[in-house]
């Protein structure tokens, strides 16, 4: 890897493959009984609930605007171009009615398949609050509930409420896997339904009149096994005389660490543009080769999360100039873009335990990134420390100082085979990634398991220095293709490294 290094810049590394999975038009006709058991762990559940026949209506979701091909018309910077952000639950004008989201509300009663219904979050694995965002087909949600077939949840309405609304379908984190039916019951009556759905069939929106119900139950059945049934009940609101009791939406609590007390963090917990006092962002083509163009529009948070889109679309070069042998000015377009986060200049560190939670498509293109650079001096005499860089299939976590060689860096690397890691559906899942850092050592893991070690001593700049003692900034980014990142042309876009936290712990005097 160290050969593959860029020139020049705070040079920057890698990539990794997987097939590209089928596409399938989000809104093909509904599919029968196609149901399968992935996603490894989860076991067979009891049958889904029978329900009367078929009434109510049911309508397709509006098509989602393309985000490949073509312009970047209607970004927003900072925003990325998903569902606009949930109505949310308003106090009563006297007399007006009120649209409330059933995540923020107190259930009468609930089951589901697997671990706990999440609010705001997809339903993950079998804790509260370790899904990701809501994601049906590529619209990210910042409201509605996360549940695993066969599920039910009802919500006491007294006869105030006028119509129910919500998008719903298979998360897409589930990679077209699973297959659902919701049902919508008032009072045990069915007012409507989507047939069978499978994860590749994006999204159906739902609006039914529930006037009079005292009882709304929303049920999804798993149909013959449930592997893989992550339903997401999007955007999920009611419109009511008047408001109804609120619970609020509990969030996992931060660790402790004997002798350690938490010095920074970044939950990502308000939504929209990243939090400007951590955060500053690279612009255009800036290191290894790499194919995206870098801008703030494809960062965003979202319930909790930062995601960092990497969408196939063409943008300009305003610096091209025909005949140059200069990478980034060679190229007269950039055909993909994405974002690159970095704290310089406004958080920097030195020594202690930091923290990301985070996930990413193990896409052949991909190349995403959680690293550490030195705030004083030139790459790489500055220091580098890779803890989260994927590419090539494999985790890599690397050290690079300095040679006497300007831009070239004197590395330790060690790569880990995602297929090393023991589990098939690896990268549907979030994982925990840490260095802990001190005078003396780093350690860099994932999940608890070491991927690489330095003793500082070993690893110094040719002044005989350890750049490691020295205060560093944090960057996280999605690079694509690249000197290292692969062949991006078959990878699903758009796709999203999303991040849950940053957190940094230092042990306390
Ligand atoms: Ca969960
Ligand atoms: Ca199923
Ligand atoms: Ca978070």
């Amino acid at each position: 890897m160290p050969s593959q290094r860029g020139t020049g810049d705070d040079g920057r590394l890698m990539a990794r493959a997987r097939p590209p999975w089928l596409l399938v038009s989000s809104f093909a006709l509904l599919l029968a009984c196609t149901s399968s058991e992935p996603a490894g762990s989860e076991g067979t559940a009891p049958a889904s609930p029978d329900g009367p026949p078929v009434t109510g209506s049911l309508e397709p979701a509006p098509q989602p605007t393309p985000s490949g091909e073509g312009s970047n018309e209607g970004a927003v910077p900072g925003e990325l171009p998903l569902a606009p952000p949930a109505t949310p639950t308003t106090p009563a004008a006297p007399g007006a009615p009120v649209t409330l989201q059933l995540s923020e509300l107190c259930a009468a009663a609930e089951q589901n398949g697997w671990g706990p219904i999440e609010r705001d979050r997809s339903n993950g694995e079998q804790e509260p609050g370790d899904g990701g965002p809501l994601v049906l087909g590529s619209t990210v949600f910042s409201k509605g509930l996360g549940t695993h077939a066969p599920s039910a949840v009802s919500f006491a309405l007294g006869g105030s409420c006028s119509v129910f609304s919500a998008r719903v379908g298979v998360d897409a984190e589930m990679k077209g896997a699973g297959s659902v039916s919701f049902q919508v019951l008032g009072d045990g009556q069915l007012l409507g339904e989507t047939g069978e759905l499978t994860g590749a069939d994006g999204e159906r929106a739902l609006e039914l009149d529930v006037s009079g119900v005292q009882q709304l139950q929303l049920v999804v059945a798993a149909g013959a096994g449930n592997g893989s049934d992550h339903a997401d009940w999007a955007d999920a609101r009611i419109t009511c005389a008047s408001t109804l009791p609120a619970c609020p939406v509990a969030q996992p609590a931060v660790p402790r660490y004997d002798g350690y007390e938490l010095v920074w963090q970044d939950e990502f917990d308000v939504e929209g543009a990243p939090d400007p006092a951590n955060w500053s962002f690279e612009t255009g083509f800036v290191r290894n080769e790499e194919a995206q163009w870098y801008q703030p529009e494809n960062a965003s948070v979202r319930s909790g999360f930062l995601i960092i889109e990497g969408r196939r679309e063409r943008v300009p070069n305003p610096s091209y100039r025909a005949g140059s042998n200069d990478w980034k000015t060679s190229r007269q377009l950039a055909e993909y873009t994405s974002a690159s986060l970095h704290s310089r200049g406004k958080q920097s560190f030195r020594f202690g335990r930091l923290e990301l939670r985070a996930r990413f498509p193990a896409y052949t293109g991909l190349w995403p990134a959680w690293w550490m650079l030195g705030n004083d001096g030139e790459w790489p005499s500055n220091g580098e420390i890779d803890i989260l860089e994927f590419y090539n299939g494999a985790l890599h976590a690397n050290f690079v100082v300095g040679t006497n060689t300007r831009w070239e860096g004197n590395w330790d690397a060690v790569a880990t085979p995602l297929t090393a890691l023991g589990d098939a559906d690896w990268d549907v899942r979030f994982h925990l990634y840490r260095m802990d850092w001190d005078e003396q050592r780093i350690v860099l893991s994932v999940d608890g398991r070491e991927l690489n070690s330095l003793t500082l001593s070993e690893l110094r700049n040719p002044d005989g220095r350890s750049p490691f003692s020295n205060p560093a900034y944090t960057l996280l980014n999605l690079a694509i293709g690249g000197q290292a990142g692969g062949n991006p042309s078959n990878v699903p876009f758009p796709v999203r490294y999303e991040i849950d936290f940053v957190r940094v712990f230092q042990q306390v005097e």
